[in-house]
């Protein structure tokens, strides 16, 4: 039993210490994953762009909720860029992150605090404070497309 204990403890350390690559079963399966939450993190980003360009009247409760949901799925495709994983289409995911992924996470980061501060400027009743965050935010997006997807 104690032995049985030993070997459940140490494969259990095991799964918690893999690189993120092992946990998708194929290469494929972390691309789709960085794809959906992209999308999903898009998708509600979106949603505030329709208020912030007048397309959808201005809801700050709804502006709110949609941040925090861009909020959280920003922080979940990262573990989804496994080495190997490059594409060649247009807008896949470009060769450099893997030689430049130094500077592949420190957008990664300057994306998530951006994300951070629409969050705040979310719950500020304010449209402009909403625009100038999204704004940033959407700068944040553009500058690791333009470095880090295939044109
Ligand atoms: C979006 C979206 C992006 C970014 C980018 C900002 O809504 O899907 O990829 O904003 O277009 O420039």
């Amino acid at each position: 039993m104690k032995r049985l204990l030993l070997v459940t403890a140490a494969v259990a350390g095991l799964a918690a210490s893999l690189p993120a690559a092992a946990q998708f079963q194929k290469p494929e399966d972390a691309v789709k994953y960085r794809q959906s939450a992209m999308y999903v993190m898009a998708n509600h980003f979106g949603r505030i762009g329709a208020m912030v360009n007048g397309r959808a009247p201005y809801d700050a409760a709804a502006a709110a909720a949609n941040a925090e949901i861009v909020a959280t799925m920003s922080k979940l495709p990262f573990i989804g860029f496994v080495e190997g994983t490059a594409g060649t289409q247009k807008g896949s995911a470009a060769a450099k992150i893997w030689t430049n992924r130094s500077g592949f996470d420190a957008d990664a980061k300057t994306m998530q605090d951006a994300v951070a501060k629409l969050v705040a400027a979310s719950k500020t009743n304010s449209l402009d404070n909403l625009k100038g965050a999204f704004g940033d935010v959407g700068k944040a997006c553009k500058g690791c497309h333009d470095e880090f997807r295939n044109p």
